[in-house]
């Protein structure tokens, strides 16, 4: 019988045939939103504590938005950075790292700017926007890891504004990193959506892919999502507790 059919389309957690069916997968792909690190101390955007609550998107993650006030977006940028820095990978992370040990090929494509899949030991990773701990100038394109932390408007030699490599709203996303995770998204026997919303595109069409693909979709949130009627099992829970309970039957 075809691997696919195998699993239901249902809300309970994954028995024992889907558990089996994991194990002869060649190819998983976990696609990740902020709520993969929010068991890391990092805010989603969306949930009720979310930053956009606080702050709208479009007066921060845009480019315009930059450059009228490159001091308060830098500001943000900061007050993230230093939240990032300090955040380790949680349990979710890790077990995504650990499932590179039985599966042949493992692919992260991550919404995520914040570094910790690469932490948490993942390899084959698409950052789809971008990543805080990386800046460039506007001007000269020159790559700047740290900036000085006491320098409101950092400045490179050029003269040129640095800015954070981060895709803001209305910006395309790096043309090898989406088209990498296209095609994962199209070849994978398996595909979890793990904690996003699936309201930012062109990200969330990558969920459509793989269905249209035939992927098996295994969503992993704590409510409810836009796409929750396109996964095959729709996992509700926290990704820190719900992915390591998935390798551990695995390796029962
Ligand atoms: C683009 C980086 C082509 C920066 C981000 C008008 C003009 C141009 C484009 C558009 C337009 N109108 C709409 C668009 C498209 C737009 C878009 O999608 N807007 C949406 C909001 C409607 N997209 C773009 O602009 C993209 N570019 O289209 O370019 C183009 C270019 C020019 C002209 C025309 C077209 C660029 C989008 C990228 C924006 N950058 N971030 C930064 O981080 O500062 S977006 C931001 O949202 C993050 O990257 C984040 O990852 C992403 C998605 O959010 P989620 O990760 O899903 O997070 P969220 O909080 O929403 O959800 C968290 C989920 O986790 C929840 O479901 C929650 O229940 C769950 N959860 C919580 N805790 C847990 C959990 N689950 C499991 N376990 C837990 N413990
Ligand atoms: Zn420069």
């Amino acid at each position: 019988m075809e691997r696919k059919d195998i699993f239901c389309n249902s809300m309970l957690d994954l028995n024992k045939s889907d558990i089996e069916s994991i194990k002869c997968a060649n190819h998983i792909v976990f696609f990740s939103g902020a709520g993969m690190s929010a068991e890391s101390g990092i805010a989603t955007f969306r949930g009720k504590d979310g930053i956009w609550n606080k702050f709208k998107p479009e007066e921060l993650a845009n480019f315009d938005a930059f450059m009228k006030n490159p001091g308060m977006v830098w500001e943000w940028y900061k007050y993230r950075h230093d939240i990032i820095r300090h955040a380790i990978p949680n349990e979710g992370h890790l077990a995504i790292a650990e499932f590179q040990k039985y599966i042949p090929k493992i692919t992260v494509i991550t919404q995520n700017i914040d570094n910790l899949h690469k932490r948490a030991g993942s390899k084959n990773i698409f950052e789809l926007h971008g990543n805080i701990e990386r800046n460039y100038c506007i001007k000269c394109k020159t790559f700047y890891n740290d900036i000085e932390e006491k320098v409101d408007i950092p400045k490179c030699k050029c003269g040129g504004l640095i800015r954070p490599d981060v895709v803001w709203f209305g910006e395309y996303l790096p043309e090898d990193q989406f088209k990498g995770a296209e095609i994962a998204a199209s070849e994978c026997d398996l595909f979890f959506v793990v904690g996003t919303s699936a309201v930012v595109y062109p990200a969330a069409s990558l969920i459509y892919t793989a269905k249209h693909n035939g992927s098996f979709i295994i969503e992993v949130n704590i409510e409810e999502t836009e796409i929750s009627f396109l996964a095959d099992k729709s996992l509700i829970g926290k990704a820190g507790k719900i992915l390591p309970e998935i390798l551990e039957k695995f390796n029962e």
